[in-house]
């Protein structure tokens, strides 16, 4: 049985099809679009919120994203998994940072700069964004002062996470001069060749 992963690549989901694009696991990919199939009878068994991602894998239904993608490190393992109960509570510290520190002012600033998902080309509602943001991104451009990575000596699921969500600012083409740590180790991180294939999947729709 492999596994199942719900949501267009131009959501959240992308969070998701980039985990399984650096793990190699095979997987199946169900265009489901949001605010169109999220709300239907046969999607909201699969999800009773009514929200992208999902993933199906056997047995194991999954929704929010950054879980599912502990969920996919631990099934694939090697260096993208948490090696130690250390490393695991890392990955719940920096999720859950991103997601309450960082993600709404992230898509504030992304839909007021583009001027989508309803929402008005609006400079000082993209200001407002940009000084919430200046608090988290003080902490992790402090944190990736000395390291190249968010934790040990490799590229894992921890940053891929953090990024995933920190790639809204290079879509809002916020300036990072002030955080040249964050601008090296994103850069780093949406470099990757399996981002680069998820990029593929958001302009093909
Ligand atoms: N915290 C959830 C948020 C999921 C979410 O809001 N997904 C959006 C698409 S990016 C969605 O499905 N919206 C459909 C709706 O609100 O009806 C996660 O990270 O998975």
């Amino acid at each position: 049985m492999s596994i199942t992963l719900y949501g267009i690549a131009a959501s959240r989901a992308s969070r998701c099809l980039w985990a399984l694009e650096e793990t190699g696991l095979p997987y199946q990919h169900v265009k489901t679009v949001m605010r169109k199939d999220t709300g239907t009878p046969e999607f909201l068994k699969v999800n009773p919120n009514g929200r992208i991602p999902v993933l199906v894998d056997g047995e194991v239904v999954m929704f929010e994203s950054l879980a599912i993608n502990s969920y996919i490190a631990s099934k694939a393992g090697g260096d993208l998994a948490p090696k130690n109960s250390v490393e695991s509570a890392a990955l719940m510290q920096w999720s859950l940072w991103v997601m309450t520190e960082a993600e709404k002012a992230l898509l504030d600033a992304m839909f007021h700069t583009l001027g989508i998902m309803g929402r008005e080309k609006d400079v000082d509602k993209v200001a407002e964004a940009v000084s919430i943001l200046e608090r988290p991104f003080k902490v992790l451009n402090l944190e990736l002062e000395k390291k190249n990575w968010l934790v040990g000596d490799r590229f894992s699921i921890i940053d891929l996470n953090v990024a995933s969500v920190l790639s809204w600012a290079k879509t809002a083409r916020l300036d990072l001069s002030a955080f040249p740590n964050i601008e090296r180790w994103l850069t780093a991180c949406l470099g990757r060749p399996a981002f680069g294939r998820v990029r593929e999947m958001q302009k093909a729709g």
